[in-house]
Order: structure tokens, then C-alpha cells, then sequence
């Protein structure tokens, strides 16, 4: 077994994680600077108001890049770092920061992907009444037609939204994330309306002004389920699982990807939602059904089913003592090879893994490294399963690993460390970490050092 000849390898990032706040430099707040000015809401009370200073420091992140072999970079743009009130008005020292970034990535052979939104929505937006606004969608169309207009002579991929199950799941119904509200089912479902309706329109404005011939997707949580066994009644089940609706949560394969590949919301969701149903005016399933050419997926975990003495499916539990990540998320290799199978079958794209990787608690040593045993063999058995993923005949083309670098994660603040390149944030020195060097050497075999030598 081996990957595609032009398989892609790289690692990911997004800005509010990485880059320092937008309002020091001349951009607007986004909902996560009000998010993280609410008392309890962040682990210690801490912010992306510092993070990782890649805005200034993004040269030296990007040498780093190209020491560790890496032939692609996946980054989000800060929305109001470009448009501080969300529209209008152009920040040109934001648009100029994009501009250096992505000009430095070509100069050290590194191709950039390009996320338009990972959830840093301008503050300004929210209080005209962020995604519930219908008008959202065109507020993302036009901030994607000025980052289009700048960047796509030389960004060729684009990926519209990461992960709309965390930004509208977490952010408006569970409020673990910004901007922290609690809104009934109804409101969840129309904001995700918007969303959606958000994610085709940009697509449209891409097709229609790029200037370079786009490649363009999405970035989902790849939520999936995994067969307890490779019978043909637990895959049955697990392929059930990974579409059916869940429960009142958008935590949900099928609800987020059927408008944009399928062009329909799936029937047994809207049966579940009832009232709450989504309010779809005419056109609007054609606006967010724009042809798409890969599928994104976001993959950590996944829960095992099998099939039950109905052939329905039934939840296993995760064994006593399973291997768990500092989050606590179970270590669920196969995850990556039934996730992609299963979207590849129903969305007939090829796949993309634009997340994938381990939180730790890693520090550097005395001897001055950083030494992650646990996230190379969690890397290297997520790649093992992926690449399996294609001996089952799955077109998969590209994988980044989560995280280039230690980062800002969100509600947990910086307890946990996702990075191939671990962060100092007092000093702001980068060290990279074993596993670091250990995916060069995975890149530069194209996967091959993933097995051991016969
Ligand atoms: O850090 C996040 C990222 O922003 C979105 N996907 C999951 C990662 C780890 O939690």
C-alpha cells in the first residue's frame, strides 16, 4: 500500500489561534475577544490576544515550514482583521498581512490553502445579529469576494467554513464557544441556515472572480461512526450511524453535508426538528448546492457501533482504559479510514483530511527537545488507517496534520498543545518536537516510513 503519487502533506492553522489579536493592528474584535472578555468562559482567563504573534512572526513560522519538508499550508483568514466592522470599510494593513503570508509560502515551496472562516466572526456583525441575521450570507460574500480579489492570482485551494457544527453547535446552542449563547433548537437551526446559505455563496463568488482556476471545499467535523467489525451488518450499521440525525444537536454528518453535496436537507432530520425546521426560501437549496471538488473533513474520534439483533445500529462503549488524549477524546485510529469511506460513498468526493492530530502536554526537556512518542504513534496509526482508507477504494488526496504549531485552543485556553512545533509563550521561541521531524520524514517518503522496514 502506499499514497497517491500526488498526495498532499501538510499541517493547519487558523488565525485566531495562531496570529495575535486583530484590534492591535489595526483590524475589529471578533465574538471571541468579547467571548474571552466573559469571566469563566476560558480556561485561566486567557485570550488569542497574544497567542503565537505569527502576525509578526510569520517569516520564521514559515522557514520553519519548510525545514519540516511541509508542501502545504492550511491557514483561515481573520474576517475582521480585513473588514474591522465585518463590511465595508478594508483594513489594507490586514489584506497586506494575507498578501506577505502568502507570497512567503510560495517563495519556500509551500502551497497555501486558504480557509475563509474559522469562527472568528466580526464582533460588529453579532450585534446586528451575527448568523441568525439571514443577511450573514451576503455580509461572507462580500468579505470572500475581497480576499478573492487579493489572493487568488496565487491561492488556488479554498476551503468557505471550518467546522459549522462547533461554530454554530458550540457557539449558539451549548454556548461552551463564542459567542457563548444558549438558543433554542428553532434559533440553532436557522443560524445553521445561514451558514450553509453563507458556505454557497462564497462558493459562487469564488467560481466567479478567482483568477487562478479555484479548488475549493469545506471543512466539516468528520463525525463518523466506526464498525465493531468488518461484517457486513456492522459496517451497515456504522454507515446508518455516521447519517442518522442526532437527537437535538446538529452534531451531524448528514444535516451539514447533504445541502452542500446533495443539494437537500436529509428527510429524517427535518422529521426530528419538526417546528424547528430550517426556513428555506425558494432557490436557497440551489445557492448552497454549488459544485464542490474535494470533501474536508476535520477527524479526531469517532464512537464504534455494531449492528444489534434488529440489524439497527447500537452504540459500543469506548473499552475501560482506553487510550485517551489530553481532551480526554478516546484514540480512535480507525476513525480515519471508515470516516472517509463513508463520505466518500455518499458525497462521491475525493477526501481531503484537513485536521487530524493530538493534544498533549508536552515541555522541552533538559536537553533542549521536545520528545512526543504518543502523538507520532497516534500519527502514525491515523495514517496507517487513512492510507487504508484508499486500499478500500477511496479517492483520498490530501492530509493535514493539526497543528503546525502549539496554540490558542479556544474555551481550553493553552493547557493543551496540539503542535508539531511546541510554543514558549513568554519567549515565543518555537522548538519543534520530535514528532516534527518524524512527519518530514513521512512527507519526504510519501508515507512509506509509516511501515517498518521488512
Ligand atoms: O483547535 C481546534 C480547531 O480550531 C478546530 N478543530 C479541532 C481543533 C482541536 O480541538
Amino acid at each position: 500500500m502506499s499514497f497517491p503519487q500526488d498526495f498532499t502533506w501538510g499541517a493547519a492553522t487558523a488565525s485566531y489561534q495562531i496570529e495575535g489579536a486583530a484590534y492591535r493592528a489595526g483590524g475589529g474584535e471578533s465574538v471571541w475577544d468579547m467571548f474571552c472578555r466573559r469571566p469563566e468562559a476560558v480556561f485561566e482567563h486567557e485570550s488569542g490576544e497574544f497567542s503565537c504573534d505569527h502576525y509578526n512572526r510569520y517569516q520564521e513560522d514559515v522557514a520553519l515550514m519548510r525545514e519540516l519538508g511541509l508542501q502545504a499550508y492550511r491557514f483561515s483568514i481573520s474576517w475582521p482583521r480585513v473588514l474591522p466592522e465585518g463590511v465595508g470599510r478594508v483594513n489594507e494593513a490586514g489584506l497586506d498581512f494575507y498578501d506577505r503570508l502568502v507570497d512567503a509560502l510560495l517563495a519556500a515551496n509551500v502551497t497555501p490553502w486558504a480557509t475563509l472562516f474559522h469562527w472568528d466572526f466580526p464582533y460588529d456583525l453579532y450585534c446586528r445579529g451575527g448568523w441568525l441575521n439571514r443577511d450573514s450570507a451576503d455580509w461572507f460574500a462580500d468579505y470572500t469576494k475581497i480576499i478573492v480579489d487579493r489572493l487568488s492570482d496565487r491561492v488556488r485551494h479554498w476551503m468557505t467554513l471550518n467546522e459549522p457544527q462547533c461554530f454554530i453547535g458550540l457557539g449558539h446552542q451549548t454556548g461552551i464557544h463564542a459567542p457563548g449563547d444558549k438558543l433554542a433548537l428553532r434559533e440553532v437551526v436557522r443560524a445553521a441556515h445561514h451558514a450553509l446559505l453563507a458556505h454557497g455563496k462564497g462558493v459562487q463568488v469564488l467560481r466567479a472572480h478567482a483568477k487562478a482556476a479555484p479548488q475549493i471545499g469545506w471543512a466539516p467535523v468528520g463525525a463518523a461512526r466506526i464498525p465493531a467489525t468488518e461484517s457486513y451488518a456492522d459496517v451497515e450499521a456504522a454507515r446508518q450511524a455516521t447519517f442518522a440525525p442526532s437527537g437535538p444537536s446538529l452534531w451531524n454528518s448528514a444535516w451539514w453535508n447533504d445541502p452542500p453535496f446533495l443539494g437537500r436537507y436529509p428527510e429524517d432530520g427535518l422529521a426530528q426538528f419538526g417546528d424547528a425546521a430550517p426556513p428555506v426560501r425558494p432557490g436557497d437549496m440551489e445557492t448552497i448546492a454549488q459544485p464542490l471538488d474535494f470533501f474536508g473533513c476535520n477527524i479526531y474520534q469517532d464512537m464504534t457501533v455494531r449492528a444489534g439483533a434488529d440489524g439497527k445500529p447500537e452504540p459500543l462503549p469506548s473499552p475501560t482504559g482506553v487510550a485517551r488524549t489530553s481532551f480526554q477524546w478516546p484514540v480512535t485510529p480507525d476513525a480515519l479510514r471508515w470516516g472517509p469511506r463513508f463520505f466518500w460513498e455518499r458525497y462521491g468526493k475525493p477526501i481531503v483530511v484537513t485536521e487530524n492530530g493530538l493534544c498533549n502536554n508536552d515541555w522541552v526537556a533538559l536537553d533542549g527537545g521536545v520528545h512526543d512518542p504518543q502523538r507520532i504513534d497516534y500519527l502514525r496509526r491515523y495514517l496507517l488507517a487513512f492510507e487504508r482508507a484508499q486500499a478500500d477504494g477511496v479517492d483520498i488526496r490530501g492530509y493535514f496534520q493539526w497543528s503546525l504549531m502549539d496554540n490558542f485552543e479556544w474555551a481550553e485556553g493553552y493547557k493543551f498543545r496540539f503542535g508539531l512545533v511546541h510554543v514558549d509563550y513568554q519567549t515565543q521561541k518555537r522548538t519543534p518536537k520530535d514528532s516534527a521531524y518524524w512527519y518530514r520524514d513521512v512527507i519526504q517518503s510519501n508515507g512509506a516510513s509509516l511501515h517498518p522496514p521488512q
